[in-house]
């Protein structure tokens, strides 16, 4: 299933400088340099902390860096620009020069300008690219882009989300979006699509999303998978957010046997030295 789900898409995804290779799933860590986000919020919310951590988890084997500002998390207070701009220029200006891409993890078109002119190559946008000027602040460079399905917005997403068919839904949304960015001038090999797991999703719409997952390959573009420590994991284990390691790798090798080609993860590690059991399963070492 592996490999099946990922030969249906692009063989690569183009994001500024870089072109990396979708065979074999990829590691995208996260750097959240804010006060609130769920599971790591305040950590590294100094510039430099955030970096050594980043630098870290370039040493430990991520593909990818994403790097965000704003929580996300359900109910999170939300930040203006210049707010989040102090946040992650400093971290992306120091980082900029990495062996990886760096992408950015904001809904905001004046964010995404100014991070991809201090150097990111991937706009990471939990809505799709539905603010006002997003799309056309990528259309206008060359970065790859990641658009996920939310239901709603962070501050109220989890007030009884409802779907008549999860997967449907969610995939008709995604189709929408990718269309969208195509007729913006947004090349298919810079798009990449994410389900969105916990926005705006009960446990069981998240399972059934991950238990489907591979059904999101048929859209033609690689697929992100973001489960790491989230809400989903401990109400399934009954572990509080700080001891969800083994919960979020399980969740990464399930989303990865079901064709994810990204996984956004918090511990690099862990997750690579777990993908690298599955791929010499697989015959792929
Ligand atoms: N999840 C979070 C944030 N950004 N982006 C994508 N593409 N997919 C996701 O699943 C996703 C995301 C939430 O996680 P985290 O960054 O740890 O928390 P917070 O939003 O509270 O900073």
């Amino acid at each position: 299933m592996t490999g099946a789900a990922r030969q249906q898409t692009e063989k690569t995804l183009r994001c500024g400088r870089f072109e990396l290779a979708l065979t074999r799933p990829l590691i995208m860590g996260i750097v959240n340099v804010t006060p609130d986000s769920f599971s790591d919020g305040g950590r590294y919310l100094a510039a430099e902390a955030a970096i050594a951590h980043a630098r870290e988890q370039i040493a430990e084997g991520a593909d990818i860096l994403d790097i965000g500002g704003e929580s996300t998390r359900p109910g999170a207070v939300p930040v203006d620009a210049k707010q989040e701009l102090a946040r992650v220029l400093p971290v992306i200006e120091a980082l900029a020069g990495a062996a990886i891409p760096l992408s950015i993890d904001t809904m905001k078109a004046d964010v995404i300008r100014a991070a991809i002119a201090a150097g990111v190559s991937v706009v990471n946008d939990v809505n799709a690219l539905r603010g006002e000027g997003t799309l056309e602040a990528c259309a206008q460079s060359d970065v790859a882009v990641c658009l996920m399905h939310m239901l709603g917005e962070p501050r109220t997403m989890q007030e009884n989300p409802h779907y008549r068919d999860v997967v449907a839904e969610v995939k008709g949304f995604l189709a929408e979006r990718s269309q969208a960015a195509r007729q913006a001038g947004i090349e298919h090999e810079r798009i990449v699509l994410d389900p969105g797991f916990g926005f705006g999703k009960t446990r069981e719409h998240n399972l059934t999303l991950l238990r489907r997952l591979h059904e999101f390959s048929e859209l033609g573009y690689p697929v992100l998978a973001g489960l790491s420590r989230k809400s989903v994991l401990g109400k399934i284990t009954g572990q509080e957010v700080v001891a969800r390691l083994p919960a979020s790798v399980a969740a990464a090798v399930i989303a990865a046997q079901r064709g994810a080609h990204i996984l956004r993860v918090h511990d690099v590690r862990a997750t690579r030295d777990a993908l690298a059991i599955l791929r010499a399963v697989e015959g792929q070492a």
